[in-house]
């Protein structure tokens, strides 16, 4: 009988070791949980997993049979493009749920985003947006009653980006709404989640959890566990503000520097990690980060420059940049979403 792990709904196996759903095979017959996923559950140690990141296409085609309900998450940090996904991708009814809102600073209004995320490439398969956090229980029971409400069948199936908090949010509806109080994993890397995961709830409720989208461009395929663990925001984003005229520049950690090359002066707000550090440098004499991948980016003003995964900046007026950061790490622009 082929058994999964209800961590990260990998196949359990015993045979390799360095594949994924290995348990020793002594343990094999009564083991919920394959290696990694005791691992990380344990001892906080994590194991990345290469994917290739195709599994989701599958996924989504039998999601697209059945006529059940979708949660598709996106982190608030991460609002990009990655919307419109459920566009090329799913045809049922979809609840689009905002996540972390804790990261944001509590000034900002749900409207004022709600807006901005309605500009994107919009399909009226979406019947919702909300917007929760895990951490602080954030609008979770609000989500519940939405599920229970619009649901089509017991099943209620988890979508998006990797690291999007899918199962995050699972572990928090199964604490307040299953008397069945297992965990299914959770991790800051990408691909934590394996294969699909039916999570029973409750009589009316079965949480299906998939493995997320990956962004080959985003920062957090790059960078080392431990400087992951500093670049994702754990809690409220306090952001900077810095006033910068034509020629200075900005160095943040070696992961990005920032040229102010033609402008007046201007404002250039960060929403980063508090755990990250900015420093003013002089553009001149300090070369740090010119190693790095430039982008010449043409800002119209009251736009956000969005490097994936690490941060967005808000910048008022006209600017011309040379962004430098880690090659394959994608730079994009939108307008302002705070
Ligand atoms: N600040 C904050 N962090 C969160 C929240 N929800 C999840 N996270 C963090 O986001 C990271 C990814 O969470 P996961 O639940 O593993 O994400 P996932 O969408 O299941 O990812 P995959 O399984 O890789 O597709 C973890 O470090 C979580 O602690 C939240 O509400 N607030
Ligand atoms: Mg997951």
């Amino acid at each position: 009988m082929i058994r999964k792990c209800i961590g990260c709904g990998a196949i359990l196996q015993y045979e390799e070791i360095d594949k994924i759903g290995y348990v020793k095979e002594k343990k094999y017959d009564t083991a919920l949980y394959c290696e990694r996923c005791f691992k990380i559950l344990n001892y906080g140690d994590f194991k990345h997993i290469n994917s290739d990141g195709k599994e989701y296409i599958e996924i989504y085609k039998n999601i697209n049979k059945t006529n059940d309900l979708v949660l598709f998450l996106v982190d608030i940090f991460n609002i990009n493009d990655s919307i419109s996904m459920i566009n090329k991708y799913i045809n049922n009814k979809v609840i689009l749920v905002i996540t972390k809102y804790d990261i944001i600073p509590r000034s900002v209004k749900e409207d004022k985003i709600k807006t901005r995320i309605k500009e994107y490439n919009f399909n009226s398969n979406i019947i919702d947006i909300i917007f929760v956090s895990s951490n602080t229980n954030y609008n979770i029971n609000l989500l519940y009653e939405k599920m229970l409400e619009n649901k089509t069948s017991n099943n209620v199936y988890l979508c998006g980006n990797t690291n999007a908090g899918k199962s995050t949010l699972i572990n928090k509806l199964i604490e307040k709404y299953s008397v069945n109080k297992i965990k299914v994993t959770t991790s800051i890397l990408p691909s934590t989640t394996i294969n699909i995961n039916n999570i029973y709830i409750n009589e009316n409720l079965t949480l299906i959890d998939t493995p997320g989208f990956i962004e080959s461009n985003n920062i957090s395929n790059y960078v080392s566990i431990d400087l992951l663990k500093k670049i994702m925001p754990k809690n409220e984003i306090k952001p900077i503000t810095y006033q910068l005229e034509e020629g200075m520049s900005l160095l943040i950690d070696n992961l990005l520097r920032i040229e102010y090359v033609n402008g007046e002066k201007n404002s250039f707000t960060f929403y980063i990690s508090n755990d990250i550090m900015i420093n003013r440098i002089n553009t001149i004499t300090n070369n740090r980060g010119r190693d790095l991948k430039c982008h010449d980016i043409l800002v119209s003003g009251n736009e956000d420059v969005i490097v994936n995964g690490l941060c967005f900046i808000k910048i008022t007026k006209k600017a011309v940049l040379k962004i430098y950061t880690i090659d394959g790490v994608l730079v994009f622009k939108r307008r302002s979403l705070i």
